[in-house]
């Protein structure tokens, strides 16, 4: 019954725009979260261990491209609601939103999370609520997160309140869809997941669906799962349309008009941090069990393989050929590399002795991390052998042709993404090869 007259001081306190909040982490979600929160009326310290970034966000500039972010930064500092800190300190809120990446044998790193939750340790007091928004495998709130919160001599549900609540925001959309989708919280007892809710609350402007912990972590996992199996179906089926001489973008498109399919679509494979990442958590912990989910895993990482075959069966050995690489991002219109299949295939033409020149519209040609980045598309042609279209950014709709064809050594585009005007490359002169066409 304690729990329940600390959930409802801390309730009161966020119903009168009373609440201080913590939020650890300012990447892609902790950055737009804190934002929310500050631009709603709460007073929220922002919290990165990388100085850099706080240095950044300190001169009013953000470290990341996502449409609305950096007004909203702009607003939450402006008003003085949002403060940011290499270090956390006494808040009635604590939000745990930093990263869970894969190691290379694919087990979660909790690294970050077991970090994050150590420094609130010397501040964490009764009455306050800690949430964990980071995907994580099943159980991490209860079996890794309480014990090492409970250091503090204080008990969660007693003396603090605990919860789970997953981030579901599409990366590009991140601040509608933080408004807009549902949420789900998951307590470790229900006078957390209520309070979790009132908070939240704050600019969540749709149904928030109440549950346990371990549920709400198992939900997270179980959305990003059944998409990631469902891409790795429409890949299959490119493979298959080769096999039998279809375009699979016609024959999807066709099968999609039945009222209860709907294939998703094909390409170079699936790369961010989370669709790519979050199905091994269940691997790593139910091996035996999560046998589809390891299948789907491998057909996706084997994609970026699959266009490399593509492509020596149409041009032959790649030794010494140079190829234009359009895209090196996850996904269209995001400034984000994380796991990227470009970057894999990138990867796998310099191991089969080819060279790369790549534009990406939204990553720096002076990057330091990439040495192939050329300035433009035009950079990227010049002298090429190929053109590999692997990011269907919008800038890339724009592309003539006619315009690039004279730059090019060798005229021949593979377009991974069903993207291009097929009949307009031809018409410059150009051989087209369309992933998952197996008539081309
Ligand atoms: N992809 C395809 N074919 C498709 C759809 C996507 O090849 O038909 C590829 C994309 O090119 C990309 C990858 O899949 O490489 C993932 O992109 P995505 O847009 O499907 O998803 P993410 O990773 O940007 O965001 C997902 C979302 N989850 C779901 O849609 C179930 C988002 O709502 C989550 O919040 C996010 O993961 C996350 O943070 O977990």
């Amino acid at each position: 019954m304690e729990g329940n007259s600390k959930s409802q001081n801390l309730i009161d306190k966020i119903q009168n725009h009373q609440v201080s909040i913590c939020v650890l982490g300012l990447g892609y979600i902790g950055l737009p979260t804190a934002s929310m929160f500050a631009t709603h009326g709460s007073q929220v310290l922002g919290v990165d261990v990388n100085q850099e970034v706080v240095e950044i966000l300190k001169n009013g500039e953000i470290h990341i491209e996502e449409p609305g972010l950096k007004t909203i930064v702009g607003a939450a500092i402006g008003s003085g609601n949002l403060q940011v800190s290499d270090s956390p300190g006494k808040c009635d809120v604590f939000i745990i939103a930093v990263p869970t990446p894969i190691t290379a044998d694919k087990k979660a790193d909790l690294s970050y999370v077991v970090a994050a939750a150590e420094s609130i340790l010397p501040h964490l007091e009764a009455g306050n609520l800690v949430i964990l928004e980071a995907t994580s495998p099943p159980r991490t709130t209860e079996d890794l997160l309480r014990p090492i919160l409970e250091r503090s001599g204080l008990k969660a549900g007693t003396d603090f309140m605990l919860a789970y609540s997953p981030e579901r925001v599409l990366p590009g959309r991140i601040l509608h869809e933080l408004a807009h989708n549902s949420r789900v919280i998951g307590g470790i007892d229900p006078a957390s997941a209520q309070a979790g809710k009132v908070l939240y609350q704050c600019f969540v402007e749709s149904e928030i669906t109440l549950t346990d912990a371990t549920t709400a972590e198992m939900v997270k996992l179980m959305e990003n799962t059944y998409r990631d199996i469902n891409i790795a179906a429409a890949n299959e089926f490119s493979r298959l349309a080769e096999t039998f001489q279809v375009d699979v973008w016609e024959a999807i498109a066709i099968a999609n008009r039945h009222p209860r399919v709907e294939i998703l679509q094909p390409g170079p494979g699936v790369g961010g941090h989370c669709i790519s990442v979050d199905p091994w958590f269940f691997v790593e912990k139910a091996p035996q069990e999560a046998r589809l989910i390891h299948q789907a895993r491998l057909v996706n990482d084997g994609q970026p393989a699959f266009v490399l075959q593509l492509l020596q069966e149409e041009l032959g050995s790649l030794q010494g050929k140079t190829f234009a690489v359009l895209g090196l991002t996850y996904k269209p219109d995001v400034d984000d590399i994380r796991e990227s299949p470009a970057l894999e295939i990138v990867a796998l033409l310099g191991e089969a002795g080819a060279k790369v020149k790549a534009f990406d519209p939204f990553i720096a040609a002076d990057s330091r991390d990439l040495d192939f980045l050329a300035a433009s598309v035009e950079e990227a042609c010049a002298e090429a052998d190929g053109l590999l279209l692997l990011v269907n950014h919008h800038q890339f709709d724009a592309i003539d042709p006619q315009a690039v064809a004279d730059l090019l050594r060798g005229k021949f585009v593979l377009d991974t993404r069903s993207v291009i005007d097929r009949q307009a490359w031809r018409s410059a002169g150009f051989a087209v090869k369309l992933l998952g066409d197996g008539r081309d």
